[in-house]
């Protein structure tokens, strides 16, 4: 199949209550009931334990692998996935990396590290590890096909790294771009240049944007971007590269900015030609 809209409302990994699943379903009622989508199995059990090192490892490796047998089955070229907590991203952009072969490079936009190890997570919630885990270095790198190398993933918009998430970004050289000095739209396309790969990943967490903006989601962080200048960022991204895959993440349900939240979801469903963005 040519493209796919995948509802992935994966909470566990945030820990707190189910909140970023009824955003997501918040999205699919008003914005996709009329667009063919598919939608995996969410438990909504919150009697949950760490084991192994991760906050409900049951039932989200229960939803990762239905989700990677669904996407298994359907192969879509073009992804958009709308998802709850970071980590449902693991399944879609582990996907569409082991489809182009490595011919990808991933944009992770998002005011957080996500580069945790269980070990190392003060908190282990899993929505810290997403980048960790596509890279097949820690927990659950037996279910990633073909990790990310870290000359793939272009972290962008970050502030509120952990201590060992620094070190790691360093350590493995992974792009940073910090989104509150100089130009950082056009460092983010010199960056994505750079990496030399046709097929780009979008995973956007709603709290890169500064929450005088958009405080809608599970971990409002002071000094992000404008919601506009984000908005821009995104528009230059598609006018200049090509954009398989896009995960929007983190919506808890509010009244906020719906504005905003209704011309994100037409620049997401723009990607898949379904509507018009502005
Ligand atoms: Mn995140």
């Amino acid at each position: 199949m040519d493209k796919l809209i995948f509802l992935n409302g994966q909470w566990q990994g945030g820990g707190l209550g189910p909140v970023t699943l009824y955003g997501v379903r918040e999205i699919e009622r008003d914005f996709l009931a009329d667009l063919p989508h598919e939608t995996i199995p969410i438990s909504e059990d919150t009697d949950l334990s760490v084991e192994e090192g991760v906050f409900g490892l049951s039932p989200i490796l229960k939803q990762f692998d239905d989700a990677r047998r669904l996407l298994a089955e359907k192969r879509p070229e073009r992804l958009l996935t709308i998802g709850a907590d970071c980590d449902g991203d693991i399944a879609s952009i582990a996907y569409l990396n082991a489809r182009y072969e490595g011919d990808l490079t991933l944009v992770w936009m998002d005011a957080h590290g996500d580069i945790n190890t269980p070990e190392e997570s003060s908190t282990h919630l899993f929505y810290g590890m997403p980048i960790r885990v596509l890279l097949g270095d820690t927990i659950c790198s037996e279910r990633i096909e073909r990790p990310l190398g870290t000359e793939q993933v272009i972290q962008f918009g970050g502030r509120d790294l952990d201590p060992p998430e620094q070190r790691y970004y360093q350590e493995k050289k992974i792009t940073l771009i910090d989104a509150a000095s100089g130009d950082p739209a056009d460092a983010l396309y010199e960056a994505v240049r750079q990496k030399g790969k046709r097929h780009i990943y979008v995973h956007f967490d709603l709290d890169v944007i500064d929450p005088k903006d958009f405080p809608d989601t599970r971990i409002p962080v002071e000094g992000g971007l404008p919601a506009e200048a984000v908005y821009q960022t995104l528009l230059g991204l598609k006018e200049n590269f090509d954009i398989v895959g896009m995960g929007f993440y983190e919506y808890k349900p509010g009244e906020a900015n719906r504005p905003f939240l209704e011309k994100m979801m037409r620049f997401c469903l723009s990607l898949w030609d379904a509507s018009t963005a502005e």
